[in-house]
């Protein structure tokens, strides 16, 4: 009896922890241009969470004017947390770009910034000690793993997250375990 309740409070402590460490914001809806917006707190490399916006239907978040900035800080964006944005100079050092090919006119960088520290920054992210100012990061320096923001243009397809993913994993893994569980068990008796 006590191992059929471990075979089953293990998996769902599991899930609770993994919901809880990655706690993704809400998706809002910015009125201005319809555009859809989610924080994603799996840690993750500014190429790996490019990579996962697109294979969602959307984009790392473009933020191309002072509203823009601040609905999408305000609503997905968190202070204390590092998060990827869709620009980049890694094709020319000093030449911002987006990822969607929108002009590159309105900034909002922190002070300082981009620094190309020690000659190595070509990402762009919400640095965790600026309310809402930029950064530069990433590689080729070091390639650090942070939260990031996808932006969907038209209504995003209801696709699971990362944390509802790992729960679709965590059950499925959940019904094998019993299931072998419960036939090493009948095949003991
Ligand atoms: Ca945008
Ligand atoms: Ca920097």
């Amino acid at each position: 009896m006590i191992g059929s309740l471990k075979v089953l409070l293990i998996p769902l402590f599991i899930t609770f922890t993994w919901q809880t460490a990655f706690a993704n914001s809400a998706r809002v809806q910015y009125s201005v241009n319809g555009h859809y917006y989610q924080r994603f707190d799996t840690l993750t490399t500014w190429s790996s969470a490019r990579t996962y916006c697109e294979g969602v239907g959307a984009h790392l978040a473009t933020l191309t004017s002072q509203g823009e900035n601040n609905f999408v800080f305000q609503n997905v964006g968190q202070q204390g947390v590092n998060i990827w944005l869709g620009g980049s100079d890694a094709n020319s050092e000093g030449n911002w770009q987006w990822i969607t090919g929108e002009p590159w006119s309105y900034t909002n960088w922190g002070p300082n910034q981009p620094d190309d520290y020690s000659s190595g920054q070509d990402y762009l992210c919400f640095w965790e000690n600026y309310a809402g100012q930029w950064d530069d990061q990433g590689l080729p320096l070091w390639d650090p793993a942070f939260a990031f923001i996808c932006e969907w243009e038209q209504q995003p397809t209801a696709v699971p997250t990362m944390g509802e993913w790992g729960m679709i994993i965590l059950i499925v893994l959940l019904g094998i375990g019993s299931v072998y569980y419960l036939r090493r068990r009948r095949l003991a008796i």
